[in-house]
């Protein structure tokens, strides 16, 4: 996977991408990622990148050319590419866009800056325009180190069995059950018992529970969106727990 990232703050997106699960991944040619300074685009010799709005207004717009330059240039090394505008004004980012964007040779992340990209960038140069939430930022760099960590990580080979908890029977989209390492009391609060029995089932029904009733409590929304995938014998442990009701009556509501 090719991700190249065009941006005014280059040095911003150094580190990031020279840490842990990232820097392995590059030292390993699994992921190739390059970085253009908007910057070196701009065709006046004060490298000017943004300009005052036409019709008037707050704040600077970004230069179609500089940004065009810069995406042109990360096209030509390596042949086709993805464009992606990270803008507050964009598709909102999921897990599904992460593993429909994972398919992609190459990614080209775009990052914008100020109030805003010229309208006609978008509309001649961008195939895809993203946002990572309903907060505001002050650029689109963070954005793309959030797609970048996100579909690195689901690249075959990247990750070794560690994320193997992602594929439990007992997990799937429902929140994380509480875990605990030594010692065995911290604070005077001792680990739940059942953890320390060394019965399989027990414990796996455990934590499944843990998990129903943190997503029950925390994400209500996705709970409800699991009813219907539940296995029998989770059926059954939910029944007897009363929490089958609860989940049945959260998805009929939602
Ligand atoms: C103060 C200007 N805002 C008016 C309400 C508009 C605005 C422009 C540019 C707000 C944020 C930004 C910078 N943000 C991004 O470039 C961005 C972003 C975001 O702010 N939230 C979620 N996802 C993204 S992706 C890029």
């Amino acid at each position: 996977m090719i991700f190249d990232i065009v941006t005014i703050f280059p040095d911003l997106l150094e580190s990031p991408l020279n840490e842990g699960i990232i820097r392995r991944a590059r030292e390993t040619d699994q992921v190739t990622i390059k970085i253009y300074n908007i910057r070196d685009f701009a065709p006046d010799k004060h490298s000017v990148t943004d300009d005052r709005p036409f019709g008037g207004g707050e704040g600077m717009v970004m230069k179609a050319d500089p940004l065009a330059a810069a995406v042109e240039a990360s096209k030509n090394k390596n042949g086709t590419g993805h464009v992606i505008l990270l803008s507050p004004q964009g598709r909102k980012y999921t897990q599904s866009v992460a593993e429909e964007l994972q398919t992609k040779e190459h990614l080209i992340l775009v990052c914008g800056r100020y109030e805003g990209v010229d309208e006609r960038f978008i509309t001649e140069c961008v195939d895809d325009e993203i946002s990572i939430g309903d907060y505001i930022l002050t650029g689109g760099e963070l954005a793309a180190m959030i797609l970048v960590d996100s579909i690195t990580r689901l690249l075959p080979g990247v990750l070794g069995c560690s994320d193997s908890a992602d594929k439990d029977t007992f997990s799937r989209r429902l929140l994380k059950h509480p875990q605990y390492t030594r010692p065995r009391i911290f604070n005077g609060v001792e680990i739940p018992e059942v953890l320390l029995s060394g019965d399989h089932l027990k414990i796996a029904q455990y934590r499944f529970l843990e998990s129903v009733r943190r997503t029950m409590k925390r994400r209500p929304d996705l709970l409800a969106a699991e009813f219907g995938f539940f296995s029998k014998a989770e059926v059954q442990l939910l029944k007897k727990n009363k929490l089958y009701e609860r989940i049945k009556k959260l998805h009929i509501e939602q």
